[in-house]
């Protein structure tokens, strides 16, 4: 978080507080909540903390700071205070923070809670507004109301504002030039021919698919409520995850992400199948890790969250390409193009060896530190993609995704031809990143190789000089195929990235 993207919180004075703080004249208590830079509509107002913590800058302006009766506590920085906490079971939580009402404060943060619940992996709960009300097994309504005013903690009070920023400075007043581009629809052809390597949005697939006019909320949890669905680190029926949407206040929001929902459905896929649910839109039918059939990696998934829930900044696994179509909903998406000449987006760190992408912030802060920076650096893509439209992710693209509403979406990564290069070059050159696939795959590069080379003789050559052909930079890629053992059909192929050759 920059220091200027997080502010000093102004609030009224009641009455008894202006009695008992003794607030020096100095301090200038405005009658407005809090509101970001140029927000001028009243819906755009973060509200104050429910325990009255308010950000460490307002300490200067005041005379009084509740954490200095926290004993020696009061001398760790938040940060390792809070760290401490977590070593705590619930029970010792509860009792320190009966002891003062810094601690209280502190003994409260959801993180906290929410680490507790997910260790105990109760066989079933609740749902009960909070995390820690849902440990405890007790309404929400019936915390306490604990008044920690001259508590000033941005480890305390950032989640509390993240929270609550208003989306829309953010998600409005798109540049036009970094609007995604939107199309109706696609040929196969088109898309191969050009659109392979840009994100877009297509209006109308979607429309015609069977759960795009049956799925909503309450409809899924009539048929499926019990099921259970794999949501971050938990495993809960969707009956839960449902109450958890409907009545929660994350910073950021557990998402249900499945691999198995078409499995654990019972649903059908495909355009010529019956009773089919849905079907891949036509331009993305080209799928190359097909030719691995249940030894390819996971490849679809369905996506249900709140709003503000979302992805934070990634590339897609394997090096592949994806879907992302909206059934209910709307998601903004900000993209960018990666390259070994290119930095990672504002915000996003990248290991020296390129194993490893960071984005330490949360969807909030990330927009709150780096929005502004990202969508004047060039290459940024933006848009939302709203109910029954699907948004096309290259290859390589960093996405940050958020839901502006409760949503309900579906994706699916692949492997068009004109990727295939980047696919088989990520097996290669990063095996430790490679996710997805069945256990018994040893060697995704070799099997993917070998399969194609059955499937489609010659492909991994047409494709290596189409690269060649176009210019993009001369390598000295081999995609010959060498049979390296008759008897066991082992098949090598020489490889040499375009980091590689100079
Ligand atoms: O819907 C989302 O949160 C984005 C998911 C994602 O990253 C993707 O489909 O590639
Ligand atoms: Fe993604």
């Amino acid at each position: 978080m920059t220091q200027s993207s997080y502010p000093v919180e102004h609030r009224v004075a009641s009455q008894s507080e202006l009695e008992t703080d003794h607030p020096s004249k100095r301090v200038k208590y405005e009658s407005h909540p809090v509101r970001l830079d140029g927000a001028k509509d009243k819906s755009l107002a973060v509200p104050s903390h429910p325990l009255g913590v308010r950000p460490s800058g307002n300490a200067y302006t005041s005379t009084r700071n509740i954490k200095s009766n926290a004993g020696w506590f009061a001398i760790l920085p938040d940060e390792t205070l809070l760290q401490m906490l977590e070593y705590l079971e619930a029970p010792e939580l509860l009792r320190l923070g009966a002891t003062c009402k810094a601690i209280h404060a502190f003994s409260r943060a959801e993180e906290l809670w929410k680490a507790l619940l997910i260790e105990s992996s109760p066989t079933s709960l609740t749902w009960q507004g909070t995390w820690r009300s849902t440990l405890l097994g007790r309404s929400a309504t019936r915390e306490p109301e604990i008044s920690c005013l001259g508590l000033f903690s941005d480890t305390i009070h950032r989640p509390f504002h993240c929270a609550h920023i208003p989306l829309d400075p953010f998600i409005s007043n798109i540049p036009a030039r970094n609007e995604i581009k939107r199309f109706d629809d696609l040929s196969r052809e088109e898309f191969a021919e050009s659109y392979t390597g840009e994100p877009f949005i297509l209006t109308e697939p979607v429309k015609s698919w069977p759960i795009y006019r049956n799925w909503s909320t309450e409809a899924l949890l009539r048929k499926y409520g019990h099921v259970v669905f794999r949501a971050e680190a938990v495993d809960w029926p969707l009956k839960t995850y449902a109450d958890y949407m409907e009545n929660s206040k994350d910073e950021s929001p557990l998402y249900l992400f499945d691999s198995r929902f078409v499995e654990k459905m019972g649903i059908e896929v495909g355009k010529d199948t019956p009773d089919s649910s849905y079907w891949i839109p036509d331009c993305f039918g080209e799928d190359l890790f097909a030719v691995l059939g249940k030894q390819r990696p996971d490849c679809r998934w369905l996506i249900v969250g709140p709003e503000r829930s979302g992805s934070t900044f990634h590339k897609d696994p394997n090096g592949t390409s994806a879907w992302n179509a909206v059934l209910r909903g709307s998601k903004y998406w900000i993209m960018f193009p990666s390259s070994s000449s290119l930095p990672p987006p504002p915000g996003v760190f990248v290991s020296s060896d390129q194993s490893e992408v960071t984005s330490p912030l949360s969807i909030a802060e990330w927009l709150l530190g780096f929005h502004a920076e990202a969508r004047a650096t060039p290459g940024c893509i933006e848009g939302i993609c709203s109910t029954g439209e699907v948004l096309h992710v290259p290859s390589g693209y960093y996405h940050l995704v958020v839901n502006l509403e409760p949503s309900i979406a579906i994706t699916q990564n692949f492997v068009p031809e004109s990727k295939l290069r980047e696919v088989l070059e990520f097996l290669r050159t990063k095996p430790d990143q490679i996710s997805g696939f069945p256990k018994d795959v040893v060697d995704p590069f070799i099997l993917f190789s070998q399969k194609l080379e059955e499937q489609f003789p010659g492909l991994l050559e047409v494709s290596a000089n189409k690269k060649s052909s176009k210019g993009i930079k001369k390598t000295s890629w081999q995609a010959a195929v060498k049979k390296q053992d008759e008897d066991d059909a082992v098949f090598s192929f020489g490889f040499e990235s375009e980091d590689e050759a100079g």
